[in-house]
């Protein structure tokens, strides 16, 4: 394998040679630069951060942390990780997620490979050479084989283009980009658009410090009491203990979490009141979003099963909101099926209205017209702030792909593919894109999965390809066309049997401005998809094409599609 220095093809330039490109050095770029490693293959990883950390590198936001269980929540891949590192949290905070980022690219010596605060700005397919030439913003030209796109599904912000924040005197601040040094609000009036996950965290934290919130929602949240807590002693020695059964587990489930046993009972099977006091435990026990969507089946199909569930949340809102008007203002309207926005877990987030210093303004019903010198005006009235906070998400899924000018000497690129709606086969390749992998991208579990876990997967899979490649002489896989539209569709009837796409939610891009409506993640479930993927290999890597370079597919091997 190789890892020198060679002449593009227009002979003008140094380019640097190695096996496999990967862009994005979060979770996902860092195991895949360490597989490559561990099979003698020679990498280069970018990072348009300083270091290593992803989603966490770049979401310090107040009250960020992950909602998954942190046990769960991890790398796989080595026992002495696992038995080295202990989680202080149910929930691990940002600052302590990216420590263990840190921690693993220390122990691993990551950061080798990887050249940091540099943005991949175009990558090109050599139809001849079967090379992908990756340049970047700070003039590195490097070429491999194989490209795989470890970009996050959540990485490129997203800000409404609300005229006039170039005039705003204060501060302002999106939660995926927030600043490394300390922000704060003590004694000033804050302002946050946006109550998803992120401004659900930040929310109550923000509260506690500001002179005064105000909290501009579009839409209300349905949110489920995180109860983060501790680790207590022992826990993670005995989930440790139980961790190779726990890894045959998370494959047969459907989200890559386990510990949450699949409903039993149809709603209608429990009268209103064992329903109440059902639900009301699955409230005690909270943590992870599945602890109401998995209390009764076809929540997620069935409008009557599902608004069982809404109204149980309406009612705590009113239960716990003191003003009736701010309860009715949270509460979400009764044609956003619960589960169809992502499902966010909070620490008293619905109390925190409860507090004299905030201000709850529905921007549904007066939309923020504009960013003025001293705040924010809505259609009915004039905010004053002295910061602005924009918790108000991202472009998920393609916007971090397309931000890049993927395209082949051959005339395909990823913005024509892509054109009207991201398609791609299994999530993984795309066709037409020769040797190019996405990790987590649209029509895999993704954003549906525990994240860590479905990396670990895809990275695996790309890998076992790569070393079936070589051992059989080959240096190319490409998504078949007509495969890949059969998974697209199969991926589109999935999430079209489900309540899933009604939502104007980022599931389907409906955030971003004339973005294609499209349910990206694939809604089938982890354990299918892992079981589809492991089918498609057995078969000779059904679906794809596998080549040499410079044979037509005549000659070369092609699989069955
Ligand atoms: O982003 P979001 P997020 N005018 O898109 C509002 C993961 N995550 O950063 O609902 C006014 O969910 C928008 O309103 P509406 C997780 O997967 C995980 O909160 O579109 N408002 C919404 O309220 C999550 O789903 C964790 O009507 C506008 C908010 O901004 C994903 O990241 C923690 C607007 C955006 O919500 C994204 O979450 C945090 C506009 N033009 C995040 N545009 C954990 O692991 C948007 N909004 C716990």
């Amino acid at each position: 394998m190789s890892d020198t220095n060679i002449r593009d093809r227009n002979g003008d330039s140094a380019v640097e040679r190695v096996d496999v490109l990967v862009v994005g050095m979060g979770f996902a770029g860092m195991y895949n630069l360490y597989c490559a490693r561990q099979r003698g293959l020679t990498a280069r990883a970018f990072e348009a951060g300083s270091d290593v950390g992803g989603t966490w590198y770049w979401n310090r936001y107040p009250g960020c942390r992950v909602d998954v269980d942190s046990v769960q929540y991890c790398y796989n891949f080595s026992d002495e990780l696992t038995n080295e590192w202990r989680w202080s949290e149910r929930f691990a905070s940002q600052p302590e997620l990216l420590r263990y980022c840190n921690y693993v690219a220390d122990k691993f010596d990551l950061r080798r490979d990887a050249k940091f605060d540099t943005r991949v700005i175009s990558a090109l397919f050599d139809e001849e050479t079967n090379l992908w030439t990756v340049r970047t913003d700070k003039g590195d030209v490097v070429s491999a084989p194989y490209c795989i796109m470890a970009t996050g599904s959540l990485s490129t912000p997203y800000k409404p283009p609300y005229p006039g924040i170039e005039d705003f005197g204060g501060e302002w601040h999106h939660t995926g980009t927030w600043p490394h040094e300390e922000v704060s609000f003590t004694g000033k009036r804050v302002g946050i658009i946006g109550t998803g996950s992120t401004g659900i965290q930040a929310i109550p934290v923000i509260a506690r410090e500001a002179a005064h919130l105000t909290v501009f929602q579009r839409t209300p949240q349905y949110t489920t009491p995180a109860r983060n807590r501790p680790m207590t002693s022992g826990e993670q020695e005995a989930f440790n203990a139980r961790r190779d059964q726990w890894r045959k587990e998370v494959k047969q489930t459907f989200n890559a979490i386990t510990d949450f046993s699949p409903p039993t009972k149809f709603f209608h099977e429990n009268t209103p009141e064992e329903r109440r006091t059902y639900l009301e435990s699955r409230w005690e026990i909270g943590g992870m979003p599945q602890a109401l969507m998995e209390t009764y089946k076809n929540i997620g199909v069935d409008e009557a099963a599902n608004s069982v569930v809404a109204d149980f949340v309406r009612d705590k809102i009113r239960e716990i909101v003191k003003d009736s008007e701010v309860a009715e203002r949270l509460c979400p309207p009764s044609d956003l099926p619960i589960g169809s926005k992502r499902p966010p877990i909070d620490t008293d987030y619905y109390e925190t209205f409860n507090r004299d210093n905030v201000t709850l303004v529905d921007i549904k019903t007066s939309p923020i017209e504009r960013i003025t010198a001293v705040g924010i005006k809505t259609a009915d009235e004039d905010y004053e702030l002295d910061a602005i906070i924009f918790a108000t998400g991202f472009d998920a899924m393609t916007g971090s792909l397309l931000a890049i000018d993927i395209r082949t000497s051959g005339g395909a690129s990823l913005k024509d593919a892509w054109s009207d709606g991201p398609d791609a086969y299994l999530g993984l390749m795309v066709a037409g894109l020769p040797n190019l992998f996405l990790i987590n991208g649209p029509g895999s579990p993704s954003v549906k999965a525990n994240m860590v876990i479905a990396i670990e997967h895809h990275t695996d899979w790309i890998m076992e390809a790569l070393d079936h490649l070589r051992e059989h002489g080959l240096d190319r896989i490409e998504a078949n066309e007509q495969a890949q539209s059969n998974w697209v569709e199969h991926a589109r009837e999935v999430a079209e049997a489900t309540l899933m796409p009604v939502a104007d939610s980022w599931y389907v891009g409906a955030n971003v401005p004339g973005k294609k409506r499209v349910y990206m993640p694939y809604f089938g479930g982890f354990a299918r998809y892992l079981k589809t993927c492991e089918e498609i290999v057995a078969d000779g890597y059904r679906g794809f094409q596998l080549s040499r370079t410079g044979e037509n597919a005549d000659t070369s091997i092609v699989a069955a599609q």
